[in-house]
């Protein structure tokens, strides 16, 4: 387990729509994770069909691109401890009615055809996710905050 884990977490049409972008960075923030990368993206449907290439043989696979690609995403890096694993606990699971109270999805959805967020599944994902969303890579910042309080 690595403090400097990444994942990349991504706020899905529906998510903006509802005005939830503040109340899931909060969620992140809250925890203890660092937010090292964070845009708003209007994916085009190559995009998406890239990143959710090993869905492409799904039933739903035509339906979860429509709906992906009907408005801007929040593409988002975050950094910590477990940062993958404890990502997609705080999303919750896929379908949102099965998805525990207090859970991202558990909270906010009750549709798995619109379900907020998306979290990487590994660490081999993430860097995959990362490098797909951020070909220009991430600013380098180390906090100062200790400086500060005098
Ligand atoms: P995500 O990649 O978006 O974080 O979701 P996930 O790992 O929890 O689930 P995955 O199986 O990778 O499915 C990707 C997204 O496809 C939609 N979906 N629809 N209609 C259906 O039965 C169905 N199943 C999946 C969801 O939006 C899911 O998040």
């Amino acid at each position: 387990m690595s403090a400097t884990e990444r994942t990349y977490i991504m706020i899905k049409p529906d998510g903006v729509q509802r005005n939830l972008v503040g109340k899931i960075i909060a969620r992140f923030e809250e925890r203890g994770y660092k937010l090292i990368a964070l845009k708003f993206v209007q994916p085009t449907k190559e995009h998406l069909e890239k990143h959710y290439a090993d869905l492409s043989s799904k039933p739903f696979f035509p339906g979860l691109i429509k709906y992906m690609v009907s408005g801007p995403v929040v593409a988002m890096v975050w950094q910590g401890i477990d940062a993958v694993k404890t990502g997609r606990a705080m999303l919750g699971t896929t379908n949102p009615l099965q998805s525990p109270i207090g859970s991202i999805r558990g909270d906010y959805a009750i549709s798995v055809g619109r379900n907020i967020c998306h979290g990487s599944d590994s660490v081999e994902s993430a860097e995959k996710e990362i490098a797909l969303w951020f070909p220009e890579g991430v600013i380098q910042w180390t906090s100062v905050l200790e400086s500060w309080i005098i």
